[in-house]
């Protein structure tokens, strides 16, 4: 498999990345994950190429997430709120211009300079208990860490939660966002498993991997953003009282079988099924003499075309929003990514949906395909045209 956001040029075929794409349980930690991560500087880079600000439904979310964190996490005193995994700050910024003190800490030096250039402050390192120490020894401990779409990212989490016992104030918060495993299992959203997503995370999971380290989750908020993510509010134990929630969800987890063996097979089986119907679709509409192009360059797309083996004979060429992907070939199958504007000159007749996990902000957005006659392709959680 190659690595999902490694969107190249025809010079740097010869070089292409692969490596084995394996996901398994462990029963101790109660943790869906890949087997092997590539290494972290393989995957985030100076030139990596997701902006958290690509969508408008994400912008809506984090403002949101902001204001919950400043409202509920950052009164009083003169808080500081670290992002780990800011990206360009598109939560921070919320942060900033309440005139909160923060600090973003992003590895990527693409999405790092967008955040810098609009005032956030932002550390461009891997967040580690050096860089814990370094914000501690400049500012103070912090009141909130928030992990967006990152811890699930991170290969080592145990240093990364150690750090964050570093930085976290006594009475700090900890608030924690990545895709749901429950989700992905019951969605078969397969293509959420890719190199940048080292774990899967579910309740169980996440307080397996804090509670050693002193801390308690007290909160859980199931939020409709990436395909079906969870919020976990987490503290040192002691200094909140648990929500009800929380057991809830725990149990619930355990009444479904998330983590048994006998549901993971069922998930690899429903897999390979979406693979031979959405194969056998495209191939039969292509013998119809039809165009179908993808709809959003995602991380996802790398999964779904090189695990299934779509080729660019099926789907013409990829379009696009992000300028750093136009002109570039997707992983693996070498597809051509074009800038989003060709979509509607002309219109294909098949767009197949990459970006499922957007699906009502881009049917709104191509109304106009759908009135001139063009057809959606989905795939999760099932094959079907639209
Ligand atoms: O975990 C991750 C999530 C948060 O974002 C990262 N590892 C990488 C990334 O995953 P993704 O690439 O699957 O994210 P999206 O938001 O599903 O897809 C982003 C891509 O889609 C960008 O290249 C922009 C494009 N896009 C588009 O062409 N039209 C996005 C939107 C909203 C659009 O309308």
């Amino acid at each position: 498999m190659p690595l999902a956001n490694a969107f190249l040029t025809r010079d740097q075929f010869a070089t292409e990345f692969f490596y084995e794409l394996r996901a398994a349980c462990c029963r101790r930690c109660m943790l869906v994950q890949i087997v092997d991560q590539p290494p972290r500087d393989k995957m985030f880079h100076d030139r990596y190429p997701f902006f958290s600000s690509s969508s408008e439904r994400m912008q809506i979310h984090f403002a949101k997430l902001a204001r919950a964190v400043i409202d509920h996490h950052s009164a009083g005193g003169d808080p500081l709120v670290v992002e780990v995994g800011s990206n360009d700050g598109t939560l921070l910024e919320h942060v900033a211009l309440a005139g909160i003190r923060h600090v973003g800490v992003e590895p990527s030096a693409s999405v790092a300079a967008v955040a810098a250039a609009r005032g956030i402050t932002t550390w461009r390192r891997f967040f580690d208990e050096s860089v814990a120490a370094d914000i501690v020894d400049r500012h103070g401990q912090a009141d909130v860490v928030v992990a967006t779409n990152a811890l699930s990212h991170v290969g080592d989490l145990h240093s990364v939660v150690s750090a964050i016992d570093r930085l976290l104030s006594a009475k700090g918060v900890v608030v924690i966002e990545d895709p749901y495993w429950a989700q992905v299992l019951s969605r078969t959203a397969f293509d959420q498993i890719y190199d940048e997503h080292a774990s899967y995370f579910a309740l169980t999971s996440i307080q397996r991997l804090f509670e050693p380290h002193g801390f308690v989750v007290f909160d859980v908020d199931p939020v409709d953003v990436h395909g079906g993510s969870m919020r976990y509010s987490i503290c040192r134990a002691g200094t909140r009282t648990p929500s009800p929630r929380v057991p809830a969800l725990a149990d619930q987890e355990l009444t479904i079988g998330a983590f048994d063996a006998s549901a993971l097979a069922a998930f690899s089986r429903r897999v390979d099924a979406i693979g031979a119907n959405l194969i056998e679709l495209l191939q039969k509409r292509r013998r119809g003499g039809t165009r179908i192009v993808g709809y959003g360059a995602t991380s996802k797309s790398t999964t779904t075309i090189n695990y299934f083996g779509i080729t660019p004979d099926l789907v013409e060429w990829i379009c696009d929003t992000t300028p750093a992907k136009h002109g570039t070939f997707s992983p693996g199958a070498h597809i051509p990514v074009r800038p989003h504007d060709e979509f509607s000159r002309p219109y294909p007749d098949y767009a197949l949906l990459f970006l499922w996990n957007h699906a009502e902000e881009v049917r709104a957005k191509e109304q106009a395909f759908a009135q001139a006659g063009g057809r959606w392709i989905t795939y999760v959680p099932g094959v079907d045209e639209t």
